[in-house]
């Protein structure tokens, strides 16, 4: 249980991500702003409280995972990991450089702190399973949290991770599915509506947990607990999100991965800056 001052602290911490991902946008003049500002609040959680985790030692074995199946949003990620003591800040602004260490999509190779590389959507959601199978077999006493797109659910390949994820019991498994109603072409919903994916993943054998908000710290926080409150299920966690959040222009005008010129990275991070002060 958090108290009002730590969920305050995750929103502010959510704020110095999305200026980190703006950053990191600006110096390299393109980026997948859309996707990334979308789950800063659940980066927050997840990296400011909820995993046990130890920057200092990235490979610690009894670690909690969390895969960035949606390997795009990197930049969301690296700017948590940075914040955290994971490497150097100054290191964001290589961003998908030639030799970088923080390639467009995550890349447990290249960058400390990633536990899985990403980008083929899907994939990291059933590598995410094989990993929670295997720490259930060394009987680790850890969670792997993973992050999939609502565009991406429309993947085969989720659906038979939904399936054997209940199957082989695996409770030690938190799916987030950042529902932000878009992906790189148009709507999720006219694209390929996924219809009730509540009920989809009920029925598939998950306990299934919806936040009205998904970009609120105490409603991500909230879920977590619900669903570590369930032990017979593994669970999936829809959040109810704004592509692009944070950031007017971007929560206004449809994009995926756009074009972001300095002085767009300058206004939305001073919004941004406005927005942590009135908390
Ligand atoms: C297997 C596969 N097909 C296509 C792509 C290209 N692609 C990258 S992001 C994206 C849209 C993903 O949408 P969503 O999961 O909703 O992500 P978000 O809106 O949160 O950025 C697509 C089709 C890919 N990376 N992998």
């Amino acid at each position: 249980m958090m108290n009002a001052e730590k969920i305050t602290e995750l929103r502010k911490f959510a704020c110095d991500i999305r200026i980190k991902c703006m950053e990191q946008f600006g110096a390299l003049g393109i980026g997948h702003v859309g996707g990334s500002l979308s789950c800063c609040d659940l980066m927050a959680c997840l990296y400011g409280g909820i995993m046990n985790i130890n920057p200092q030692e990235p490979r610690w074995e009894e670690r909690d995972r969390f895969i960035m199946s949606k390997g795009h949003a990197g930049p969301a990620m690296y700017a948590a990991l940075a914040l955290r003591g994971y490497f150097e800040e100054e290191k964001l602004l290589t961003l998908n450089r030639p030799g970088t260490m923080l390639p467009s999509h995550t890349d447990s190779n290249r960058t400390p702190g990633v536990d899985m590389t990403t980008g083929s959507l899907g994939q990291g959601f059933s590598t995410g399973l094989g990993i929670a199978l295997a720490c259930r077999l060394k009987k680790l006493d850890n969670y792997i949290y993973i992050l999939l797109g609502d565009g991406e659910c429309d993947e085969g390949q989720v659906w038979e991770c939904a399936m054997f994820a209940p199957a082989k019991k695996l409770t030690n498994v938190i799916v987030f599915v950042d529902a932000n109603k878009l992906q790189l072409d148009g709507a999720t919903d006219e694209v390929c509506a996924l219809l009730d994916l509540r009920k989809k993943f009920e029925d598939f054998g998950w306990q299934a947990i919806e936040t009205e908000d998904g970009n609120d710290a105490a409603q991500i926080v909230r879920a977590v607990e619900e669903a570590k409150a369930d032990t017979e299920h593994p669970s999936v966690i829809i959040l109810n999100t704004v592509k692009g959040k944070g950031w007017s222009y971007a929560e206004t005008h449809f994009n995926h991965n756009m074009p972001v010129t300095p002085e767009q990275a300058q206004e939305a991070i001073a919004e941004i800056r406005a927005a942590k002060a009135a908390l």
